[in-house]
C-alpha cells in the first residue's frame, strides 16, 4: 500500500507579491525584459552595485588576520549597535547620551521589525498596530504572525496622488490610547509620498497626546533626499521629545547590503529632555536627577534582556560579516564620508530617472497628469496604473512590476526609459 506523502493535501502557495515578480522575470527569455519589481538599486548599465566603500571595508576585514568567526552575542556586534543607534537617532541624541536606548542587531529591516513586534506582543499592554493604507506588503504579515492585531490608517489619496493628511489625523485620532503606529521614516513604500516636516510635527503632537507608540520602519535612510540626517529627521523629532520610540533599520538599500541581511532594532525609553540645570531647579538636588537617569538606563537594560529572550529561540544570534562591514564604515570618518557620497549618487540617479521618465511621457503626449513621477520621493513611483495595465505591460513589453502599479525607479536606466515610456503610453491609450 502506498501511504502517499503526508503533505499531499497541501495547496500550492502563491508567490510573494514582490519577490515573486523577480521569479517571473527570471523565467522570461526576452532580451528586452526589465525588472522594476523589487526595490533593488541598479547602475546605468542595469547591474547590481557593490559600493566602493563596502569593497574597501571587506578588504580590510579579510586582511585582518586577527578576525575570527566566533558567534556574536545574542544582541549582535556591540560597535555596530551603538553606531546604528547614532545613525538613526543622531550623534547628539539625548536618549543615547542618557543610555535610554536598547539596540540589537537584526536580520535586516524585516528581521528587526519582527523582533520588535514579538517584543511588543509579549510586553506591551496594547496589541493593536496601525499601519498605513497602503504599505509595504510584508508589514501586515510580519505583525500578525508576531501576535499583534493589525488595523490601517488612511495615508494615500489616489485622487490627488498625495497624502490624505486629514484622513490620517482622523484615523490616528480615533485609535485607542496606547495603540502602536507603524510609520515609514522616509520614502514611503509603495507611494513615494512623505508628510512634510510640519505635518510630521502635527502627527507627533497628536500621537504623544494620545499615548500612541511610534514604531518607525527605516529602510531607506539617505535614499529620499540623499542626506542621512535629513531623512532621519522625523524619527529624531519623536526621540527628542523624550517619549518612547521604536526604530527598525535596514542597510539593504542605503549600503547595498541586501543579501548580507544587516539591520538593527532600537528601542528608546521615555526620559527627560530638559537640561540638568533646569531639572535640578525642579527636583531640588543633583542626586535626584542622577537617580532618574540611572532608573531609565535600568529600563533600557531590562528591555535588552527581554529582546535576548525573543532572539535566542528564533535564530540564536545574528551573522557577523555584514555588521562588521557597516561598523567598519560608520566608525571611520573618512569611510563614512565616502559612503555618503556614494549614497547621494544613488539617490541622484533615481531622481534623474524620474525626470527622464516624466520627459519621455510628455514627449509622447501620454494622456493624464504624470507630475507625480517627479514629485514622489525615494525608490519607487506609484504610477496609478491598474492591474490590467500592469499585466498588459508585462505580456507585451516584458516589463515586470508589482500589480499595484509600483515601479522601482532604481531599476531603470537612460537606455530603458524609452521602452518603459512606450509601454506606459500603450497601456494608457489602449486600456485606459
Ligand atoms: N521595510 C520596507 C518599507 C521595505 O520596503 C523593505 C523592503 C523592508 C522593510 C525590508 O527590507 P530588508 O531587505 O529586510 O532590509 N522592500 C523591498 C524588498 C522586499 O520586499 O523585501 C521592496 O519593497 O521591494
Amino acid at each position: 500500500m502506498d501511504p502517499g506523502s503526508v503533505f499531499a493535501s497541501l495547496v500550492q502557495a502563491p508567490e510573494d507579491p514582490i519577490l515573486g515578480v523577480t521569479v517571473a522575470y527570471n523565467k522570461d527569455p526576452s532580451p528586452n525584459k526589465l525588472n522594476l519589481g523589487v526595490g533593488a538599486y541598479r547602475t546605468e548599465e542595469g547591474k547590481p552595485l557593490v559600493l566602493d566603500v563596502v569593497r574597501r571595508a571587506e578588504q580590510l576585514l579579510v586582511n585582518d588576520q586577527s578576525r575570527v568567526k566566533e558567534y556574536l552575542p545574542i544582541v549582535g556586534l556591540a560597535d555596530f549597535n551603538k553606531l546604528s543607534a547614532k545613525l538613526i537617532f543622531g550623534a547628539d541624541s539625548p536618549a543615547i547620551q542618557a543610555n535610554r536606548v536598547a539596540t540589537v542587531q537584526g536580520l535586516s529591516g524585516t528581521g528587526s521589525l519582527r523582533v520588535g513586534a514579538e517584543f511588543l506582543a509579549r510586553h506591551y499592554h496594547q496589541l493593536t498596530i496601525y499601519i498605513p493604507q497602503p504599505t509595504w506588503g510584508n508589514h501586515p504579515k510580519v505583525f500578525t504572525l508576531a501576535g499583534l492585531s493589525v488595523k490601517t490608517y488612511r495615508y494615500y489619496d489616489p485622487a490627488t496622488r498625495g497624502l490624505n493628511f486629514q484622513g490620517l489625523l482622523e484615523d490616528l485620532g480615533a485609535a485607542p490610547s496606547g495603540a502602536i503606529v507603524l510609520l515609514h521614516a522616509c520614502a514611503h513604500n509603495p507611494t513615494g509620498v512623505d508628510p512634510t516636516l510640519e505635518q510630521w510635527e502635527q502627527i507627533r503632537q497628536l500621537m504623544r497626546s494620545k499615548g500612541l507608540l511610534p514604531f518607525f520602519d527605516s529602510a531607506y535612510q539617505g535614499f529620499a533626499s540623499g542626506s542621512l540626517d535629513a531623512d532621519a529627521q522625523p524619527v529624531r523629532m519623536f526621540v527628542a521629545d523624550g517619549g518612547e520610540c521604536l526604530a527598525a533599520q535596514s542597510y539593504a538599500k542605503n549600503m547595498g547590503l541586501y543579501g548580507e541581511r544587516v539591520g538593527a532594532l532600537s528601542i528608546s525609553d521615555a526620559g527627560i529632555t530638559a537640561s540638568k540645570e533646569v531639572i535640578i531647579n525642579i527636583a531640588g538636588s543633583s542626586k535626584e536627577v542622577d537617580d532618574f537617569v540611572c532608573k531609565t538606563a535600568d529600563v533600557a537594560s531590562k528591555v535588552e534582556s527581554q529582546l535576548k529572550l525573543v532572539i535566542r529561540p528564533m535564530y540564536s544570534n545574528p551573522p557577523i560579516h555584514g555588521a562588521s562591514i557597516v561598523a567598519t564604515i560608520l566608525k571611520d570618518s573618512k569611510m563614512y564620508d565616502e559612503w555618503t557620497v556614494e549614497l547621494k549618487a544613488m539617490a541622484d540617479r533615481i531622481i534623474s530617472m524620474r525626470k527622464q521618465l516624466f520627459d519621455a511621457l510628455s514627449a509622447r503626449g501620454t494622456p493624464g497628469d504624470w507630475s507625480h513621477i517627479i514629485k514622489q520621493i525615494g525608490m519607487f513611483t506609484f504610477t496609478g496604473l491598474n492591474g490590467e495595465q500592469v499585466a498588459f505591460m508585462t505580456k507585451e513589453y516584458h516589463i515586470y512590476m508589482t500589480s499595484d502599479g509600483r515601479i522601482s525607479m532604481a531599476g531603470l536606466s537612460s537606455k530603458t526609459v524609452p521602452h518603459l515610456a512606450d509601454a506606459i503610453h500603450a497601456a494608457v491609450t489602449r486600456m485606459g
